[in-house]
């Protein structure tokens, strides 16, 4: 079922392997059509190549708005080779029928992007270009279509090879049914954006306030139309959430390199609830410029933990850390041990040996990173269930986060630390004495960490990691509570009782021989304290210092308590829900 490529149409804005793909293609005995400047390229690379007017005997006009707009050229795609009296006909009309199209279309997404005029933006919807590739995958069983130039490799050999086959001609046809899809997506999106546009007052609560290059404000819409969900089939999951689910991962066009873009270096195939705890974990990770290590279980931290950065060339750095991922990673999982069992590691860093021996003795699910040592995959390929997740270059995350909700989906922009008040330098002492620059960090590690932790996060850390995590209740006084209990019981888990004493720190001991982590220890809670009782359970448990967003109607009472306990509070006047 191959169809040999002996005449091909090619007419693309992209002008990325052009030349090795003409010359590939005439080299392989294949006649080439080709629009205005493609020609050009194509004929200044000393390969034949016939001009699309000479076809049509119709010159490109409008300003090339016709250009391929004609029955030759159509007819050409789209006659049915399986057909006689379609065959018959092209005879008659003197056409001769295409076997493959190449195009990619004008850049209208960029267009947006760079903050041009309407008019302009409208002269970058392609028409043509569409026509053809929605004509040519509609004929697949006798044309082959190709919208992506990373593609071109295949279409040599193909050319080479008698042509590609019937499978191969339909899965580049349902590519091109997508490409054409997300481009008129992404115009409809935005034509609708201009509509709106003629509200002031709905502009204005759209804007994001973002300033275009050139200082234009027309486009800025919260939701251009680029971030429209257009997604494509990147990989059936053995199963979803549950294993009666089915599932798949999508990736979505147009979107910043993310975890749908890393590579498997090792290990079985991703899971669903893989791909979202790391997910959740690379979040976390990437709140933080230093070296940083999160572990998660079921989207949730049981450990975030940093360390200072290791100057290029020197052994030890200040704080005598030799390997900071290393070092991120212990702290990390000192903090919950007993649920870092079968979770999901994220570091911000490469991987090191030194952090792929210590993992290598946790059961572990998936590690994710932007990159791994050589020796670090060699030490964590020994473990065969263990996933080693690479982030693709220029890893990211969106401007836009959506959930899907019955009937629709929430659109949002993005959540990250740089509000105004994620900045320590503009928080306000609320009471107690100003932090010391040690616990001020903590502070500060501790406010960027709890963004982690879903649903009334209350998270305690020392020494820049978390040593209690509480998260996932309906109030807020719950998850004080869980913080500390975690906080004073799961250490041991990690460190023997017996092993604190001898270090010195026998006043931090429970009588169960646990270490009394949160004595010490600085808070941080994602949202205010709606009452002081939640806060009180802190200072009794013996944390001197915390930060919170504040603007409670009860601030008063909460503000109140920590002065009484000479607790140090800090109000940021931002906050980080999630849920
Ligand atoms: O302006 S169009 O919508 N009208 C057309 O008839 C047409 N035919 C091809 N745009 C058209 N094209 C587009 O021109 C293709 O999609 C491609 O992006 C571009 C290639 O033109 P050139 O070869 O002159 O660079």
């Amino acid at each position: 079922d191959r169809v040999p490529l002996k005449r091909a149409l090619i007419s693309v804005y992209d002008k990325t392997g052009l030349e090795e793909l003409a010359s590939g293609l005439h080299q392989a005995g294949v006649q080439i059509v080709s629009t205005g400047s493609t020609a050009q390229r194509i004929s200044a690379a000393g390969v034949p190549v016939t001009e699309v007017s000479e076809v049509t005997g119709f010159q490109e006009c409008l300003d090339g708005r016709v250009k391929t707009l004609h029955p030759l050229v159509h007819a050409g795609i789209l006659a049915d080779r399986r057909r006689e009296d379609h065959v018959a006909q092209l005879e008659q009309m003197h056409v001769e029928p295409f076997d493959l199209v190449v195009v990619n279309l004008y850049p209208f997404v960029d267009t947006v992007r760079s903050g041009a005029g309407q008019d302009a933006v409208v002269e970058q919807i392609d028409i043509g270009g569409p026509s053809m590739v929605r004509a040519a995958a509609k004929n697949h069983p006798s044309v082959a279509v190709v919208v992506d130039p990373a593609r071109y490799g295949d279409v040599v050999s193909a050319a080479q090879s008698g042509g590609f086959d019937l499978m191969a001609r339909r899965r580049l046809a349902a590519l091109a049914f997508a490409h054409t899809a997300a481009y008129d997506n992404a115009v409809a999106s935005w034509t609708a954006a201009q509509f709106e546009g003629e509200d002031e007052e709905e502009l204005a609560s759209q804007q994001t306030g973002q300033e275009l290059p050139d200082g234009g404000t027309h486009q800025v819409s919260l939701f251009p139309p680029y971030a429209g969900v257009t997604l494509q089939r990147a990989e059936t999951l053995r199963y979803g959430e549950n294993p009666h689910q089915k599932a798949a991962l999508y990736v979505e066009d147009g979107a910043a390199p993310g975890i749908a873009q890393a590579e498997l270096l090792h290990g079985k195939p991703m899971s669903y609830n893989n791909y979202a705890d790391a997910d959740a974990a690379l979040r976390a990770a990437f709140d933080f410029d230093q070296p940083a290590v999160a572990v998660v279980k079921h989207a949730n931290p049981c450990g975030v933990a940093v360390a200072e950065e290791n100057a290029h060339g020197v052994e030890e750095n200040a704080h005598g850390v030799e390997d900071p991922i290393a070092e991120a990673h212990r702290k990390a999982h000192a903090c919950d041990p007993v649920s870092a069992f079968g979770g999901v590691i994220a570091a911000n860093r490469e991987v090191t040996a030194g952090m792929a021996r210590a993992v290598k003795d946790i059961f572990t699910e998936v590690v994710v990173a932007p990159k791994f040592s050589a020796e670090a995959i060699e030490i964590l390929s020994a473990k065969k269930n263990l996933r080693l997740l690479q982030l693709p270059e220029g890893y990211a995350r969106d401007t836009v986060e959506y959930k899907q909700v019955s009937g629709g989906m929430l659109l949002q922009a993005r959540d990250a630390i740089d509000a105004a008040g994620d900045d320590p330098a503009a928080w306000t002492l609320a009471a107690g004495a100003a932090a010391d620059d040690q616990t001020l960090a903590d502070l500060a590690f501790a406010w960027r960490a709890v963004r982690a932790a879903k649903s009334n996060a209350v998270l305690l850390a020392s020494d820049g990691a978390t040593v209690g995590v509480g998260m996932g209740q309906v109030n807020r006084l719950d998850s004080c509570r869980l913080a500390v209990e975690r906080a004073n019981t799961l250490g041991a888990a990690q460190t023997g009782a017996q092993e604190i004493i001898s270090a010195g720190g026998a006043e931090n001991v429970t009588a169960s021989g646990a270490p009394e982590r949160a004595r010490g220890a600085v808070a941080a809670s994602d949202a205010f304290f709606p009452f002081a009782d939640g806060l009180q359970i802190l200072i009794d448990a013996g944390v001197k210092a915390v930060v919170q967003p504040g603007g409670s109607i009860r601030d008063e009472e909460v503000i109140a308590a920590a002065e009484a306990a000479g607790v140090t509070m800090y109000f940021t006047g931002a906050r980080h829900f999630f849920h």
